[in-house]
Parts: C-alpha cells; sequence; structure tokens
C-alpha cells in the first residue's frame, strides 16, 4: 500500500470511530475515552467485516454446494477485536488511528471481556475449527446456544475457588448480530399421539406441547484475509407469545410473566462439566432446545435449494457432532423424516446415518452422557419412542449376526438396565453416525480397542482418528506478536496460511546469531508476563527463572496433584541444602474447578497453600515460586503460553484424549515434561525424542495396574522424600490452622488405591524434573530444543485437522 492510501484509509478509520462514538453510542467523542473508542473501534472494523460476511452467506447461498454444520454446545473463541483486526489485515493502520486519538490499541483490546461459552478443550477446539474453515474457505456453520452466563468466573479467597457470575452480556456486545426474524417454534413434554393417516398406515405425531421460540444470534468468524467470512449462529431462547396469552386470558398478569421467564431459562446458563453430569433436566432441555433449532434452520436451508428429494439430503448436509451433547440430534431427524415428512423407517435411517458423525472426547466413564428413560420419556416422548424403535431394529440385527450372545446384546444397546433404565448417548451416536472418530491417535486406538471395542468388530472402518489441532493464527500470530515476527523475518510469513513452513526453522536451530535473538524474545514475553502477575496479583516474580506451567482444568486425571509432590519435594531439598541442580523456578497453576468436584476444589486450596508457604519461607529466597491465577481463560492463555519454558502435561496415561494446550506450548517454543497420552505422543513423534522430556507408566501399563497388584503404600513406604511430602500435607503443615484438611487427598493416593497412579509415576516424574534443570543450564541447547519444538510443530495445525475432516468425513472441498 503506498502512503498516501493508508493516511486515507488512517483518516477514513478515524472518522468511523467518531462518528459511530457519536451517532451509535449517543457519547461525546471529545475527550476521547477508553471505553467509548473500543467500542467506536469494534463497531467500525465490524463494519468493514460485514460486507464480506454479507458477500460469503450470499456465495453459499447461490451454490448448491454441500455444507458442514458443526453443532457444539460449547465455543470458547476469546477476544475478538484483535482477530477481526488481523483477519482485515489493518493492524498498522488500527493502531495509528487510535494513537491519533492519544490511544493505545494494545489497552483498548484489554477492554473487551472473554466470551466463556465452554468449560475447556473442546469448546476451544471448536472455535479453532471454526476459524480453520473459514480460513481454509470449507462452506459450513457453527451452531451452538447464546448463554447469557458463560462459565463461572473464578476467584481465590483465602486460597478457595469461588464462583461467581460471568454475566458478558451485561454491555451489549458489539460482534452478537441479533436475527429477530430467524425465530423457531421449540417443542417440549406432551405426548405422542397414534393415528392413521390417509393410506391407513400408523403415523405418529406429538400434541399437547409447551412451547419456546429460539431467535437466531449470529458471529462473524473470518478467514484470514481471504474475504471469506463463517457464521457462527447461536440460539437464544425467547417465550412465546402462546405463553404468556394463556396467563392474560385469566388475568394473570405475574403469573404470565413468569412462565415468560422461566421458559426462557433454557439459555440462561452453561453448564460446568462436573464429575458427575448426571440428571439436570435443564441440561437436556437445552441440548433440544439447540438441535431442534438448527435442524429447523438446516431444513429451511435445504427446502430453499429446491430439492427434489430427501435423498440427496446427505449430499447437501453434513452434520458433524461434537462430543454427544447434540446427539439427540439422531432422533430429531427421524422424527422429521419419519412424522413430518412421511418417509419410510428404513429410508430415513439411512439419511441419517449418511448424515452424521461423531466426535468422542473422552474416555472416562463417568463422564459419558446417559440420560434416564423417564427423563427423556416426559420431556421428549416421541423421541423415546424413535429411540427405543432404533434400539430394537439395532438388537434384532445384531442377535441375527450373532445368535445366542446375549452378553453382547447388553453391551450394545441403547439402553442401559444398571443404574435404573438410562439411554447411553454415545450408542445412539455411534450407530446413527456413518463415521466416528478420536481426538488423538493413542485416544481413537483405545475406542477401538477397549471402549467401544464391540461395535468397532460390529462395524469395521467406522471408526477413525482425526488429532486435534490449534489455529496458528491465534496461538502464535496474535498470541505472540514478537516470536511470529522473528520467525518471519528468517522463513517469510507463509506459515500462517501453512504451517508445515515452520519447518525451515529447524535450520536455524544452532545458529548462535538467530538463538540469541529467539532468547531475546523469550525473555521478553516472560519480562511482559511478570508485570501481568504483579499487576493482577502482587506478585513479584523473577523472569530469569524457569517458568514452568500447569494451566488447565483441575481434574484428577490431569495429576496436578503430581506436580505439587514435586514442589514440595524441591522445597525439602532446598531447606535441607541437598540441591542437586537446581535452577530456580517459578511454578504457574491456573485453572478452574467443576463447583461440584470437591476434591478438585481442595486441590486449588493446597495449590494456593504450598505456594503461601514457599513463597513465605525466607529460606527459598528466589528459589522457587509458586503462582496461582484465577480465572483461566483464553486470553489469560495467550498471555502465559508464549512466556512458557516447560509445559506440564502429566496426565495418566490413556486419560487425556488429545489435550491442544500441549500443542499451544510447544508451538511457541516450550518444551513439554510429558507421559505418553493423548497428542503428547504425536508431539514427541515430530518434535523428536531429545527435545521432549519424558517419563512414566504407559497406557498399557495403566491397565495392568489397574487389573490388580498396584500397591501405593508401599511405594509410598519405600520412597523417603515421597513419604515427607505426603506426610506434610497429610500432618497439616501446609494448613496449620486445620491439619486434616488435606487428608481427603492423602487419602486418594494411599487409602483408596491411588486410581490416577500419582504415587506410581512419582518416582520417575522427579527424576525426569532434574533432567530439565540440568538442560535449562545450557542455555544453546535449551534454545536448540525449543526452536526444534516450534520448527516441527506443523503437523498440529487445525487448517491439517479440518482438511482432514473435510475430504474423509465430510466428504466437502474448499470453495474457490
Ligand atoms: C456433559 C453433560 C452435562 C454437563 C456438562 C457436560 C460436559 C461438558 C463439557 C462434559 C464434557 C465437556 C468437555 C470435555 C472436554 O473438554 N474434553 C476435552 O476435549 C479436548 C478436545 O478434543 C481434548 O483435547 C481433551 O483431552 C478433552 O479432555
Amino acid at each position: 500500500m503506498t502512503a498516501p492510501e493508508s493516511n486515507q484509509s488512517v483518516e477514513s478509520l478515524k472518522d468511523d470511530i467518531q462518528r459511530h462514538v457519536a451517532l451509535t453510542l449517543g457519547s461525546d467523542p471529545f475527550p476521547p475515552r477508553k471505553e467509548r473508542y473500543y467500542l467506536g473501534l469494534c463497531y467500525s472494523v465490524r463494519d468493514r467485516l460485514l460486507g464480506q460476511w454479507l458477500e460469503t452467506q450470499r456465495s453459499y447461498y447461490d451454490s448448491i454446494t454441500k455444507r458442514v454444520y458443526y453443532m457444539s454446545l460449547e465455543f470458547l473463541p476469546g477476544r475478538f477485536l484483535m482477530n477481526y483486526i488481523q483477519a482485515l489485515g489493518m493492524e498498522e493502520e488500527c493502531r495509528e488511528a487510535v494513537r491519533d486519538f492519544g490511544l493505545d490499541l494494545d489497552e483498548l483490546l484489554e477492554e473487551e471481556w472473554n466470551p466463556g461459552l465452554g468449560n475447556g478443550g473442546l469448546g476451544r477446539l471448536a472455535s479453532c475449527y471454526m476459524d480453520s474453515m473459514a480460513t481454509c474457505k470449507i462452506p459450513g456453520y457453527g451452531y451452538g446456544i447464546l448463554y447469557d452466563y458463560g462459565i463461572f468466573y473464578q476467584t481465590i479467597v483465602n486460597g478457595y475457588q469461588h464462583e461467581g457470575c460471568d454475566n458478558w452480556l451485561r454491555q451489549d456486545s458489539p460482534w452478537v448480530l441479533r436475527r429477530g426474524h430467524f425465530m423457531f417454534l421449540i417443542n417440549f413434554y406432551g405426548r405422542s399421539e397414534a393415528y392413521e393417516d390417509s393410506a391407513g398406515h400408523e403415523r405418529f405425531r406429538w400434541v399437547d406441547t409447551e412451547s419456546v421460540m429460539a431467535m437466531a444470534c449470529d458471529i462473524m468468524v473470518p478467514g484470514h484475509q481471504n474475504g471469506h467470512v463463517t457464521n457462527m449462529r447461536l440460539w437464544k431462547a425467547i417465550s412465546t407469545r402462546d405463553f404468556e396469552l394463556e396467563h392474560f386470558n385469566r388475568g394473570d398478569y405475574i403469573g404470565a410473566v413468569q412462565s415468560k421467564v422461566e421458559s426462557e431459562n433454557i439459555s440462561k446458563v452453561l453448564y460446568p462439566n462436573d464429575t458427575s453430569p448426571r440428571g439436570k433436566e435443564l441440561r437436556l432441555r437445552q441440548q433440544y432446545f439447540f438441535v431442534a433449532a438448527t435442524f429447523q434452520d438446516i431444513l429451511r436451508r435445504f427446502r430453499k435449494n429446491n430439492y427434489s428429494s430427501f435423498d440427496c439430503f446427505p449430499d447437501q448436509v453434513a452434520v458433524q457432532l461434537n462430543d454427544t451433547h447434540p446427539a439427540i440430534s439422531i432422533a430429531e431427524l427421524m422424527r422429521i423424516l419419519v412424522d413430518d415428512e412421511a418417509l419410510t423407517w428404513e429410508t430415513a435411517w439411512t439419511i441419517c446415518q449418511k448424515t452424521f458423525s461423531y466426535t468422542n472426547h473422552t474416555v472416562l466413564p463417568e463422564a459419558l452422557e446417559t440420560w434416564s428413560v423417564e427423563l427423556i420419556g416426559r420431556m421428549l416422548p416421541r423421541h423415546l419412542q424413535i429411540i427405543f424403535e432404533i434400539n430394537r431394529r439395532f438388537l434384532d440385527d445384531v442377535g441375527k449376526r450373532f445368535p445366542g450372545r446375549v452378553d453382547l446384546l447388553r453391551s450394545l444397546s441403547l439402553i442401559a438396565e444398571d443404574d435404573g433404565k438410562q439411554v447411553r448417548m454415545a450408542h445412539l451416536a455411534i450407530i446413527g453416525s456413518h463415521t466416528v472418530n478420536g481426538v488423538a491417535e493413542l485416544h481413537s486406538k483405545i475406542l477401538k480397542a477397549r471402549l467401544f471395542k464391540d461395535f468397532d468388530n460390529l462395524y469395521p472402518g467406522k471408526f477413525t482418528n482425526v488429532t486435534n489441532g490449534i489455529t496458528p493464527r491465534r496461538w502464535l500470530m496474535q498470541a505472540n506478536p514478537a516470536l511470529s515476527e522473528l520467525i518471519g523475518s528468517v522463513i517469510g510469513n507463509e506459515w500462517i496460511h501453512d504451517l508445515s513452513h515452520l519447518s525451515e526453522l529447524a535450520a536455524y536451530a544452532d545458529d548462535p546469531e538467530f538463538q540469541q535473538r529467539w532468547q531475546e524474545v523469550r525473555k521478553r514475553n516472560k519480562k511482559l508476563l511478570a508485570r501481568y502477575v504483579l499487576r493482577k496479583l502482587g506478585v513479584g516474580i523473577n523472569p530469569a527463572t524457569l517458568f514452568d506451567m500447569h494451566i488447565k482444568r483441575i481434574h484428577e486425571y490431569k495429576r496436578q496433584i503430581l506436580n505439587v509432590l514435586h514442589v514440595i519435594t524441591i522445597y525439602n531439598r532446598i531447606r535441607s541444602g541437598s540441591v542437586a541442580h537446581h535452577v530456580p523456578r517459578t511454578l504457574f497453576f491456573a485453572g478452574k474447578a467443576a463447583p461440584g468436584y470437591l476434591q478438585a476444589k481442595l486441590i486449588i486450596k493446597l495449590i494456593n497453600a504450598v505456594g503461601q508457604a514457599v513463597n513465605g519461607d525466607p529460606a527459598v529466597g528466589n528459589e522457587l515460586r509458586v503462582v496461582f491465577l484465577p480465572n483461566y481463560c483464553v486470553s489469560q492463555a495467550e498471555k502465559l503460553i508464549p512466556a512458557a519454558d516447560l509445559s506440564e502435561q502429566i496426565s495418566t496415561a490413556g486419560m487425556e484424549a488429545s489435550g491442544t494446550g500441549n500443542m499451544k506450548f510447544a508451538l511457541n517454543g516450550a518444551l513439554t515434561i510429558g507421559t505418553l497420552d493423548g497428542a503428547n505422543i504425536e508431539i514427541r513423534e515430530v518434535v523428536g525424542e531429545d527435545n521432549f522430556f519424558l517419563f512414566g507408566h504407559t497406557e498399557e501399563d495403566v491397565h495392568r495396574l489397574h487389573s490388580g497388584g498396584y500397591d501405593p503404600v508401599q511405594i509410598y513406604e519405600s520412597n523417603i522424600e515421597l513419604k515427607k511430602a505426603l506426610d506434610m500435607i497429610s500432618t497439616g503443615f501446609f494448613s496449620p490452622e486445620a491439619p486434616s484438611l488435606f487428608r481427603p487427598i492423602v487419602d486418594s493416593l494411599l487409602a483408596h488405591g491411588d486410581y490416577y497412579l500419582v504415587l506410581a509415576d512419582y518416582a520417575k516424574y522427579v527424576a525426569e524434573q532434574a533432567r530439565v534443570s540440568k538442560c535449562y543450564e545450557d542455555p544453546a541447547l535449551w534454545t536448540r530444543m525449543s526452536i526444534l519444538n516450534t520448527a516441527n510443530m506443523g503437523k498440529f495445525s487445525s487448517d491439517r485437522a479440518i482438511m482432514e475432516y473435510a475430504r474423509n468425513i465430510w466428504k466437502v472441498s474448499p470453495l474457490t
């Protein structure tokens, strides 16, 4: 761009900002105020994107290409403003425009609230995939719910987690476009009624229902500088007029308002993934609400394209189920096709199986979704009938193929009988889909070999793998501008679109000058983080120490406790003066515990208690520091990850389906200490064994130990350092005011069998951490390892993952 042109665009951007401040916000543009100008900038950027969005949506409308519907109860997009600015390629312009008003762009960006419409990995993955669909021009949409309250806001009070409301829409978001004209009626409850159609066939209809409206709210998801803008459609519940009229007719005004409010509760709040996600009626209502609205929208588009018959539905529509949360879709599409469209059961079922594919994200048995037959029967009576009929035909079929195998019928059935009758949503999703995928190679292997073994035998080829990916736009370009610039200065910027180009960095891994620049960037990021921590927590940390990070949801399988035991061990070594190869470290913990998961909440308290003891002990000085950053979220991750030296990926092998934080760290040049779990295995494969700190039992070991003979007490008795650390926890060293406070943690390890094998991996973990310290003492070695991590992470771009889904599962190609 020539200089005069660029001046012109800066000037017109400035005009737009001031116009929006005055005319959209009704505010005096003088003097320029941060909150107002932030919004003015938002609206000005939004204007520039809207045209591209309309054009993209029109190009879909005009074409009859197959589209992907990515259905997810969760999205974690992170802040939008910088993402939009960079997608439009107008960062410099924006910086200059706001600078002319005496403002700083980076400060304005901090004004934006994070939309926390998800719990963690699964929701963030959905947003990375939206980014890649837009950048790769895969025609499709994201579908979800516009929750008024996202994941709770976490504060730490006296070391304990407190949950607050995340009312992210308190101030209207400039990014949410309400589409009052896209409203659909959603039914619940009532009963299924049999009747005879004109041809004398028995049919069913769903009657005497209660209803609520779903209103479409759209959020733009731009591709990177390619003019393509994908739509994310989130549904908001709005009461129907009927609801109110009934009460008004009885002169019951307050009753009318109350029933209106209650029906609108459906989209009120995101459910946290508690240990036992069972039996929450409102959660099932959310699932069906979002599914029914989405299918009405899908059918509206399908009909608009003058379809000749429903047989071509799967040539137009691919639906990806993000875990089982939207799995009731399968019964809903059957209901539409059989009841509303009068297709035969067989035709409808074939269409269903050709339309759906399902991604599994967990093998933990307690996290597999089931709904009681009683609840489904009451809320969705017709769907329950359909589920029973799917099951009857399915088991019939299995019975014919494997006569006499009652055990097999019981293990495959959609209905579990052990704990009251329950519908197994994963089984519904598997049999209603053409493809089921796990999210990393090991995880997909476990699905086939263990969790869904019988299904794999039944449907060879149905199970496959798509290893997760992350978007390089947010997780390198946006989060780590300094490293991006350094990379660009030697290999150009092709990597933004094609991450495999990062491999060109490998040639510089031993180049002393490049190494130095690499170290300078990393040092700078660490300083920025130290400043942030000082500002947020009032805690001073030293950027010269090794930054060791364990940031993710707090869960026993993720083994924050193993990390804590290592911290206590180092602490004891420092106190006793027996430090071999100790390198000063700062430990960062961040993450939320599900509000009902008491053990996880106690782990947070323990981390904070250990932090208090360590940080306050003059014997420790600068050697060791522990910080817990409250309210972990996408934009906090963007600050933490670029400053990490070491990434903790230490889950019990076989339990973390993939992990995606592990990818973000390695991409930004952190080294990983990890187990052979999830995507760690594939990361280690590409970055090289020498550039990864491995420890711990394998998935097969874990399986064997769980089958019997594992004795954590014996390990405790025979390891002096471990015993000391555990004794300190259980006897109140970290909780003198309540000595038995942390007993439940130690009990889970010693008295209750240590299900997550923390003690089994302790010694190897501590030894590997010593090797970490030793490597860190050799800056040239460490820097080389760091560069090689970044250089070899090309595979983990979500662009690669999305193209695999498109080619192998959805059968759609990019728009040209
Ligand atoms: C279910 C029912 C009721 C309420 C909540 C839930 C619920 C909500 C969210 C259950 C699970 C989740 C989220 C799961 C999740 O984030 N899984 C992670 O998915 C990532 C992306 O594939 C993987 O990388 C992680 O390994 C996996 O833990």
